[in-house]
């Protein structure tokens, strides 16, 4: 599952980014500076289960702090889109073509009106605006390479042929037939503008991160944002570097929503935290990028996480780690799809899984909940 991020030049998306990752790429106030997409892993976090069996859990992917697990997921930061990148403008439709794979997209927008639709800096710069061409642009983007894909294609006359056929041909944009078959219950294929637009609504949906948001006129801009249709979570993604940078080097202590000084702080430091402290935690609870990572997973595409293991007593794998793994899954999977996402054969020589709460056998039709530990049976 990847999250793409987009938005128009100089929002903050390669700081947003940065603040997820914790990788050092490139930022600046100058437009397109990312050219080339960064790609790296952030996390979703839960409530992890180690406490519930009293255990201390030993991820081999992500980590786990005061009971919080950091679930890996990845995201992809692209180059800035302006008015028109669908047709060429800019840097065009090569951003567009490296956000093909992602399942949820986080619209970096900067709510401070501070920059204009093309990135330079300007004065009271309607971020609404922003919002509108950006989902344009997704959309005429996405028309063309639906239609580009769909060309000359002969339609079959049944429906799950049709919907095989689509699967088939829209591989590359991360379509899965469930979306298809949605799509095709609301519009049809003699309306290709109609059918991109909801296939993409449903297979690409959008949330707004209201970035900037430690700046004054960005807080004022806020209201302005919030629509009734559109998630919109209040960031600081340069905030949010910030605190974690400090952490680091263990001039402060920030985890969650826990913040504390607890090193010797020069003034120049000083006075930067007490700003983002004033500014932005004391306002919003919080620089806003981890809850829109986990919305984006949890709320937006309805995943679960579930814990694979192998020793259904000890909850390790067969190295004797604990909790090795922690996978997101679709809301509804069943024990058999989610045996063959921990691994193919798991999948096909699958004979049955053990809910280790229970220790009661789930079929492979069975529907897995959030934060279930399962192990899978197998033949050999
Ligand atoms: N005040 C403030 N500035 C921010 C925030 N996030 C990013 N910036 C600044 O905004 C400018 C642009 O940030 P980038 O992260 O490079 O923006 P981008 O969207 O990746 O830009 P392109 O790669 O050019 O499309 C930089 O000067 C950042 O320091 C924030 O939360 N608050
Ligand atoms: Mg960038």
């Amino acid at each position: 599952m990847i999250i793409g991020l987009v938005g128009k030049p100089s929002s903050g998306k390669s700081s947003f980014f940065k603040a997820a990752t914790m990788i050092d790429v490139k930022t600046s106030p100058v437009p397109f500076t990312t050219i080339e997409p960064n790609a790296g892993i952030g996390y979703a976090t839960i409530d992890c289960v180690c406490k519930d069996f009293n255990l201390t859990c030993k991820p081999k992917h992500g980590h786990c702090k005061d009971g919080k697990r950091f679930v890996p997921v990845k995201l992809v930061d692209v180059g800035g889109l302006i008015p028109g990148s669908h047709a060429g403008r800019g840097l065009g439709n090569k951003f567009l073509d490296e956000i093909r794979q992602a399942s949820v997209l986080i619209q970096i927008v900067d709510a401070s009106g501070l920059t204009d639709a093309e990135g330079k800096p300007t004065e009271n710069f309607d971020p609404r605006k922003e919002i509108e061409f950006l989902e344009d642009e997704i959309n005429y983007w996405f028309e063309y390479v639906v239609k580009r894909n769909l060309e000359k294609l002969k339609l079959p006359s049944s429906k799950a042929d049709l919907i095989n056929l689509l699967h088939e041909k829209l591989s590359g944009l991360e379509v899965t037939k469930e979306q298809i078959s949605q799509t095709l219950e609301r519009s049809s294929l003699n309306d290709i503008e109609k059918f991109s637009k909801i296939l993409r609504e449903l297979s690409k949906p959008i949330i707004i991160a209201a970035n900037k948001i430690d700046l004054p006129p960005a807080q004022e801009n806020l209201e302005k944002l919030k629509q009734p249709h559109k998630l919109v979570i209040p960031t600081s993604a340069e905030s949010e570097v910030a605190l974690k940078k400090a952490h680091e080097k263990k001039l402060v202590y920030y985890h969650g929503n826990d913040f504390h000084v607890i090193g010797d702080l020069d003034e120049g430091r000083k006075k930067a935290l007490e700003f983002i402290q004033r500014e932005v935690l004391d306002r919003f609870g919080s620089t806003g990028v981890q809850e829109c990572l986990n919305k984006a997973v949890f709320d937006v595409l309805n995943y679960i996480a579930v814990y694979p293991v192998a020793d259904a007593n000890k909850l390790t794998d067969k190295d004797g780690n604990v909790l090795p793994d922690a996978f997101l899954v679709p809301n509804g999977a069943t024990v058999k799809e989610f045996a063959f996402k921990v691994h193919t054969q798991l999948g096909e020589k699958f004979v049955t899984g053990i809910d280790t709460r229970t220790k009661m056998r789930l079929a492979a039709d069975h529907k897995l909940k959030h934060r279930d530990v399962v192990s899978i049976v197998f033949g050999r």
